[in-house]
């Protein structure tokens, strides 16, 4: 299956929300924007950004854009503000190969989300894109509040044979991290990618933790870590939102990965994320397997969602 296929059968659920009203607007020369609207309300795109993604669809269908692209240039305008760069990737826009690589800042990456999110298994598929892209990449199993919360990453460090730092369980987390920092350095790896805890017991303070746990790497390694990765679970919503507001206060996020849009129909919660975060969504996920976390791309996206002319692959 391709990439874009698994993206297509990933964003199923919302694209079920959409495609009645999509294919009704495409039949007829006057679509009826007031339900779109709804339909986009509905997919948890938000009542301001819905309005203003319709008052720029009926703009462009004024000057005479067909109904289809006047959305689908509406709502990439909503997920990818940069128009240089929309215009650079759409051209060569290819459905077989993803051709976008996300290369990290510096050489650390710090993964932040409460649990369950996805974190630890989020990291196993970083990891095993990276490897796959030339990176000898290390992990740091940060998450040491949770009984067998390190476990977990451990195996997987096993299976994909890369290098896991992990301390018992109840140690420092902040040590955890220096620890695994300065290793990496001392055998010069490309990519460290550091796990984290998403509770901790009530008299702690998760996001006093996290920011002690980035400022120690940044003793370690200096400079680093150059990335703070939040995931976030599309199934919770507008209600991530806040959370990621938290994380983004805390410990200044440069990128958000949002996970489980398979198990969901609010796939429009990335217009929010983007508009309101104000931080780049690096990856998505659409599925529980290995390729399943996708480099996110705004213009495959979109049309994923919108795809309404083909059926749906078993
Ligand atoms: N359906 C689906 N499940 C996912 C996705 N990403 C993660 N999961 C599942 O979410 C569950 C919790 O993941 P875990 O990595 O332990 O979360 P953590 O507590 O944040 O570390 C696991 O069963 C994962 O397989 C996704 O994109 N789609
Ligand atoms: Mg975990």
């Amino acid at each position: 299956m391709s990439w874009f296929d698994r993206l297509r059968r990933g964003l199923g659920k919302t694209r079920d929300v959409l495609s009645g009203d999509v294919q009704d607007a495409m039949a007829s020369r006057t679509p009826d924007w007031d339900e779109l609207e709804f339909a986009l309300i509905a997919a948890d795109v938000g009542a301001s950004i819905a309005a203003d993604v319709i008052t720029d669809a009926k703009a462009a269908r004024e000057r005479g854009v067909s109904i289809m692209e006047a959305l689908e240039q509406a709502l990439l305008d909503q997920l990818e503000p940069d128009a240089m760069r929309q215009k650079l990737r759409r051209v060569g826009f290819d459905l077989d190969v993803q051709r976008h690589f996300v290369e990290p800042a510096g050489k650390v990456i710090m993964v932040v989300g409460v649990n369950g999110v996805g974190k630890t298994t989020t990291i196993a598929k970083l990891g095993a894109y990276y490897q796959r892209h030339d990176k000898r990449v290390m992990f740091a199993a940060g998450d040491t509040f949770r009984a067998a919360g390190s476990a977990q990453l451990e195996v997987w460090g096993e299976r994909l044979g890369i290098p896991t730092h992990a301390g018992a369980d109840g140690t420092d987390p902040a040590a955890v991290a220096f620890d695994a920092s300065a290793a990496r350095v001392a055998r010069g790896l490309d990519l460290l990618i550091v796990d984290t805890a998403g509770r901790l017991h009530t008299q702690h303070n998760l996001m006093e933790e996290l920011k002690k746990v980035k400022r120690v790497i940044g003793k370690a390694d200096e400079g680093e870590p150059g990335e703070v990765w939040l995931v976030l679970d599309a199934v919770t919503g507008q209600n991530g939102l806040q959370q990621a507001r938290k994380f983004h206060d805390a410990v200044g996020l440069t990128g958000v990965i949002v996970t489980k849009l398979d198990g969901t129909a609010k796939g429009g919660i990335l217009l929010p994320i983007v508009r309101e975060l104000g931080v780049p969504i690096k990856f998505i996920g659409v599925g529980e397997q290995q390729d399943d976390l996708q480099p996110y791309d705004a213009a495959a996206f979109v049309r994923a969602l919108l795809d309404v002319s083909q059926p749906d692959a078993a």
